[in-house]
């Protein structure tokens, strides 16, 4: 196997340096900084396909495709087409285009329960709006989220936010005040009692349960076998909408989503990631009956200057016509992705050591520990330091991993079996070193 070892990092190192001058820790989102791995990041010049290039001339397979958009894999011929014939156009008007009636009518045509839908320009934005929208529809004003889940980094989620925050060790993020952390009950992920007792000590408060439908920033959990399905009939009982976080999951898992594949109704969906094919989308949908309620023919606002820029959606567009009009990319997607988990596992067996894989779809992920990994507590049970020494082992190999044992890998179509050999062949090595 090719390793990067021969490579320097220097001019990453040099371009860290001069970022964390003018950038709060060099980065522009936490996780990228690599501090709960350990060592510098790396700084990419380009990508194309399933591989990244760094500035040093390293060459690396991406397991991350930007941490899910990129789900087509990098520099997809038709979304840069796109882009570079609307770019011509003008790229922003502040004015209704005829690109986002489309891309809003193929994204409703792809998803259940979806009769409209609003652009945002990020993950965040979309569930704080979803959960806005909740409590003006349903009068109410208390939310429950799960432990370990993440919904972006708007206040009412900083609660005990999985993913970049649990990295850090920052349950609770300063900044956060008590009134808001008051209206936010935190359940247990996979615990129907848990979620029932809440709803039982907070009768009649709850406008909506927020939850990834498959959780991505814990590592990847899928839901346990009735836990969905009771947590549609719970939030029934109790008046209370079910928000299908599916910023991850969303055109990912299926053309519908984890909705599609759970085969569970959300009463509002978000999204993101996937959805922008690459550039800052973000997106939530429900039944008229509640999406009717907002702004400006509703009273619950939200807006933004730059939601369904025509440049975003013309990257979203192409994207989501190639997810709709390719169903068997879903299946060769899952292939491939449980090829490489069955292989990993294969050379785990053989080493004898514990671990967990969790897969669902083309979304997967490893834990150094014999316990299941099934929720937030399973999770942080995880082997840190032997998974910070396989992510820099799998690094030099020339493979990118998520740099957080709290993340999900998620898989491109442009990834060959080819490819995979190569990051199975690496994993072997590091396997052995570890
Ligand atoms: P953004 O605001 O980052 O577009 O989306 C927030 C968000 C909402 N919901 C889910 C399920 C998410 O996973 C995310 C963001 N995901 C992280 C990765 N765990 C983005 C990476 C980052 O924070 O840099």
């Amino acid at each position: 196997m090719k390793t990067n070892a021969m490579y320097t990092y220097t001019r990453s190192s040099k371009l860290f340096a001069a970022a964390q001058k003018v950038i709060p820790g060099g980065v522009n989102s936490p996780v990228r900084a690599f501090k709960s791995v350990g060592g510098r990041p790396i700084f990419i010049e380009k990508a194309q396909g399933a591989y990244l290039y760094d500035v040093d001339g390293n060459s690396y397979i991406d397991f991350i495709a930007s941490w899910g958009p990129m789900i087509l894999g990098h520099a997809h011929p038709e979304v840069i087409k796109a882009l570079t014939e609307r770019a011509r156009k003008g790229t922003s008007f502040g004015i209704p285009t005829e690109l986002e009636t489309k891309i809003a009518e193929l994204a409703c045509s792809m998803t259940p329960n979806v009769d409209q839908i609003r652009f945002v320009n990020s993950g965040t934005e979309a569930c704080m709006s979803a959960v806005r929208l909740a409590r003006g529809f349903t009068g109410k004003e208390k939310i429950i989220k799960f432990s370990g889940c993440y919904h972006g980094h708007s206040d009412s989620f900083l609660i005990e936010a999985g993913s970049g925050a649990m990295t850090f060790g920052m349950p609770n993020s300063p900044g956060v005040t008590q009134g808001t952390a008051k209206d936010t009950l935190l359940a247990r992920y996979n615990d129907l009692n848990n979620v029932a007792d809440i709803f039982q000590s907070n009768k009649d408060q709850i406008a909506a349960v927020i939850i990834e439908p498959v959780a991505g920033n814990m590592g990847c959990i899928p839901p346990v076998k009735g836990f969905m399905e009771g947590l549609r009939a719970l939030c029934d009982a109790n008046d209370t909408l079910l928000i299908f976080d599916e910023v991850m999951t969303g055109f990912r898992l299926a053309p519908g989503g984890a909705q599609e594949l759970l085969g569970i109704n959300a009463d509002i969906a978000t999204y993101g990631k996937v959805i922008g094919g690459g550039l800052p989308v973000g997106a939530f949908g429900a039944r008229k009956e509640i999406m009717s309620h907002l702004a400006p023919e509703g009273a619950v606002y939200q807006a933004g200057t730059l939601s369904g820029n025509p440049l975003a959606m013309s990257a979203g567009l192409a994207t989501l016509s190639i997810l709709n009009s390719s169903p068997e990319l879903y299946k060769s997607l899952e292939s491939k992705t449980r090829y490489l988990s069955n292989e990993m596992a294969n050379i785990l067996d053989e080493k004898g050591m514990p671990y967990q894989l969790n897969q669902l779809g083309s979304m997967m992920s490893l834990h150094f520990t014999d316990e299941p990994v099934v929720d937030f507590q399973s999770a942080s049970k995880g082997n840190n330091p032997k998974f910070n020494a396989y992510f820099h082992g799998m690094l030099k190999r020339g493979v990118y991993l998520p740099p957080s044992a709290f993340e999900s890998y998620f898989l491109n179509d442009a990834l060959s079996y080819e490819d995979i050999d190569l990051t199975v062949e690496a994993f072997r090595e590091v396997i052995k070193e570890l």
